[in-house]
């Protein structure tokens, strides 16, 4: 990889490609229109508090348009950047129940992507940080026709690319096309991504955990005994570990990418499946996270390994820190 200062996403995608001669320039094309969304909803959160967009007003705005939630603007946003580039037969977006297939006009390609235009949108009044999620996998039905819901419904580990946008005190885009990691913050003066984490690796072991504690009483006997295993005082282990949690996936799982922690968000004895969307924020994360060296599994299995059954199904997510993940299983398997 050359060294240069301005190492932009769209280089950095090229000279990889050069790396692994088994890319194919077509995902990079796919990731290079969503760096372009990503700077379109850039712009609109960090000015949200502005321009009246902030919650579901049912007014019109300035422009003479009905003022959307800024979740739906990304939504899209993000349909609009992505169908037209001939890179993909369908779409799918947590805002919407099912496909979204590519207008009849526009060149069918060879993947589907899912997403996750807004996650932890409700943050959004308070100023704080929120994010986009993203997966792309290769289609699985005949080439040249619509995308079907057999193109959407793959387990995680089928995923050819992968990333999410943090919408915080920069923007950053963070994704792997199974060649490690790589991060890029958005330089606002001239509207470019710039390398600035190139092949990151989650710490093996953590210090920092990420739970609604809120939920304790629901929650199963072995993970209550995990997180008063994590509070008690032992030098050596470095515990006490330090609570952190924002409420938005995005946000909480890139501070644990680069810090080292470990990001729970379990089933309980109100929501057996827990509340993340496995499709959508589970899947995508867990192959970043694994590709950094990290582990991620709904407490049982291998989160990458589950077989869908239903697009927006729920899927109970512990992620993060390899021998914390590995640990957190032990204690639930131990109340079993
Ligand atoms: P709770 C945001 O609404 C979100 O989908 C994730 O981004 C976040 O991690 C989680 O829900 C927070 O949920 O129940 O702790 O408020």
């Amino acid at each position: 990889m050359s060294k240069t200062r301005f190492m932009t996403l769209a280089r950095f995608i090229i000279e990889q490609e050069k790396l692994h001669p088994e890319a194919t320039g077509e995902l990079s094309k796919l990731l290079h229109d969503l760096s372009l969304a990503a700077k379109i909803i850039s712009l609109e959160v960090n000015k949200a508090g502005l321009v009246d967009i902030l919650g579901f007003t049912g007014e019109a705005n300035v422009h003479g348009e009905k003022v959307k939630k800024l979740d739906m603007f990304a939504h899209e946003v993000l349909v609009k950047a992505m169908d037209h580039g001939g890179h993909l037969c369908a779409m799918a977006s947590e805002e919407e129940e099912g496909l979204i297939h590519i207008p009849p006009y526009h060149n069918i390609g060879k993947y589907v992507m899912l997403f996750d235009p807004l996650d932890g949108s409700s943050n959004i009044d308070v100023n704080i940080s929120i994010g986009t999620i993203f997966s792309i996998y290769k289609r699985v039905s005949p080439d040249g026709k619509p995308g079907t819901m057999d193109d959407m419904i793959q387990p995680g580990f089928k995923q050819v690319a992968a990333g999410y946008v943090v919408y915080g005190s920069s923007t950053m885009l963070v994704y792997t096309a199974e060649h490690g990691v790589h991060g890029f913050t958005l330089d606002p003066a001239f509207g470019e991504f710039l390398l600035s984490h190139e092949n990151i690796q989650i710490p093996k072991r953590a210090h920092i955990y990420s739970i609604n504690e809120g939920n304790y009483l629901y929650w199963h006997p072995g993970l209550k005994k995990y997180i008063k295993f994590l509070q008690e005082e032992h030098k050596e282990d470095n515990r006490p570990f330090s609570s952190r949690y924002i409420g938005s996936m995005v946000a909480d799982i890139h501070r644990n990418l680069l810090y080292g922690g470990i990001f729970m968000y379990p089933a309980d004895s109100r929501n057996p499946n827990g509340k993340l969307r496995l499709m959508y924020e589970c899947n995508p994360m867990a192959f970043i996270v694994e590709a950094a060296g990290g582990r991620a599994s709904n407490g049982k299995e291998r989160i990458l390994e589950i077989k869908p059954e239903k697009l927006h199904q729920r899927m109970p997510i512990f992620i993060g820190s390899e021998y914390d993940v590995k640990l957190v299983e032990e204690f639930l398997a131990r109340e079993e």
